[in-house]
């Protein structure tokens, strides 16, 4: 027999002495320390309310496989209110990330097509190679341009340049040239909205976002500034597209990119497909590019593992004679570094769902309609999921009865990230042509923390040095 909902262990009768708590512990840039301390105090299952979120929490990868069976058909994860706001406040449309039921799963299930299905993947595959042998290119010069043999320095806006440039290049079919020296000062502006507006949203979490406008808050405006030159940005490349089609300056022949083939495709309202090409372009920027950072960070920290990923990206490489189709197909380590860095360093600090119906987990009866959320950096971390967690080892990726339910980085079933193809396929050619090029390096200092920025960010500046071979 199932115990009750109200036995389980956590601290939830009295949200707002939580949440005052919560901000004297730093919870606002934190969330995952807590949340890691807090499965150590009581264990696989907690409950919790801060303000007034409620959930229920769990760590455990069978326990997230019971959540994700009873996710429904129109699976929904904690709504981020002060992007809702943004919206409503600007009488913009929802696009996938933040509509609900039927109309997420139409829109969704179109969007899948152009940017998730396998067979579209393939036509990213020669314009994201093309953009990270620019980046190769790109660090040469600055090498040589240096005098010193080797390119020190914090690569996070590089990266961001790097990722915008990818992400723009896959849904406009036309390169922003974000990897020379001069760039347009539009598309810094964009990059640095990206980053404003998660960092102005982990404050306003726990605030409703109507309290914070009525007194014109600071935080309410930088984050509405942040939107506005995201939504601007966006909308002019749409524009350009959008005029460029009726104009039928488009190649036929060619792949002309996402947004061109969701126009001609005529299935999804206009202001639709602009909400969400939006989102996408938005939300193509800080994700890969920290992923990648850490990923840097990791192997200068380890070269063993580094090495033994450089030989086998030279193998696929003399293998595949320049087909990197065949080269991503013979490059298991490689991959296997993207999941070790999202399990140590995730995007998301956690997964949530509400669930759509009564569930047992850890022998506690959760009622349908809770929202529940898998503590992503906390099972990265935990010794009983993963053995060794402070070991940054790949390797462990490559026995594969042993990963079930343990790579959730991009999240799981029909909701998880609609980026995922593009992310994977981005990161995966710039590691084989990094990796091809440069040996990295990072000076033995004190071990970079986290910090939360709504994404997890690394809580200081990070200087990589790269070397050629
Ligand atoms: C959703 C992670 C890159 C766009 C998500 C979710 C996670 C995630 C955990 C929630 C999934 C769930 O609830 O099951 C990541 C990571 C990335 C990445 C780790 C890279 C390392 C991207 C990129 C894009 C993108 C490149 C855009 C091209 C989105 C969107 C959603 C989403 C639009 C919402 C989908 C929906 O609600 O239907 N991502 N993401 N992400 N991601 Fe990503
Ligand atoms: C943040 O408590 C912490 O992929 C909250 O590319 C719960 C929560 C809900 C939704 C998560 C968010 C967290 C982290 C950032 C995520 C987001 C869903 C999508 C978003 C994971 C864990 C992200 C970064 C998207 C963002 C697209 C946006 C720029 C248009």
């Amino acid at each position: 027999l199932a115990r009750p909902f109200d036995e389980i262990p956590g601290e939830w009768k009295n949200g707002w002495v939580n949440l005052y708590r919560f901000w004297k512990e730093d919870g606002f840039h934190n969330i995952h320390g807590l949340m890691e301390k807090k499965f150590q105090t009581f264990g696989p299952i907690y409950r919790e309310k801060i303000g007034y979120y409620e959930s229920v929490n769990i760590i455990q990868p069978e326990d997230a496989a019971a959540i994700f069976k009873v996710e429904g058909i129109f699976p929904e994860r904690l709504k981020v209110k002060p992007w809702v706001a943004y919206r409503d406040f600007r009488n913009k449309k929802y696009g996938i990330l933040l509509k609900t039921g039927e109309e997420w799963r139409s829109n969704r299930l179109v969007l899948n097509k152009e940017v998730l299905s396998l067979h579209v993947i393939d036509q990213f595959l020669p314009l994201l190679n093309e953009v990270g042998e620019d980046f190769m290119n790109r660090i040469h010069h600055q090498i040589q341009r240096s005098g010193r043999g080797r390119w020190t320095a914090d690569l996070s806006n590089e990266l961001f340049r790097f990722a915008l440039e990818s992400v723009s290049y896959v849904l406009y079919g036309e390169r922003l040239r974000l990897l020379q020296d001069c760039i347009d000062p539009e598309a810094q502006r964009f990059i640095d909205a990206v980053t404003k507006m998660f960092q102005t949203t982990s404050p306003m979490l726990y605030i409703p976002p109507k309290l914070l406008r009525t007194i014109n808050s600071k935080i309410w405006t930088d984050h509405i500034g942040a939107w506005d030159v995201i939504f601007t940005q966006a909308d002019k490349c749409i524009q350009n597209i959008y005029r460029d089609l009726r104009l039928n300056q488009k190649n036929k022949k060619e792949y002309n990119g996402v947004l061109a083939n969701l126009l001609l495709l005529d299935k999804l309202h206009i202001d639709d497909i602009k909400a969400s090409v939006t989102e996408l372009m938005a939300g193509g920027v800080d994700t890969t590019s920290m992923t990648l950072q850490w990923t840097l960070y990791e192997l200068a920290r380890y070269p063993m593992v580094q090495d033994k990923l450089r030989a086998e990206v030279l193998a696929a490489k003399s293998e595949a004679q320049g087909d990197m189709s065949k080269v991503l197909k013979s490059v298991p380590l490689v991959k296997a570094a993207i999941k070790e860095t999202l399990r140590l360093h995730p995007v998301a600090v956690s997964l949530q769902r509400y669930i759509r119906q009564d569930t047992v987990i850890q022998k506690y009866l959760i009622p349908a309609g809770t929202l529940v959320q898998v503590g992503l950096y906390a099972m990265g971390r935990d010794p009983t999921v993963f053995a060794k967690p402070e070991k940054y080892n790949p390797e462990r990726w490559l026995e594969r009865e042993a990963n079930h339910f343990r790579g959730l980085g991009f999240g799981f079933g029909p909701r998880q990230c609609i980026g995922r193809r593009i992310a994977e396929m981005e990161m995966h050619l710039f590691l084989i042509h990094l990796l091809e090029n440069f040996r990295i390096e990072v000076k033995r200092e004190a071990e970079v923390k986290t910090t939360f920025d709504l994404i997890l960010v690394p809580s200081k500046p990070i200087h990589l040095t790269l070397l050629p071979l």
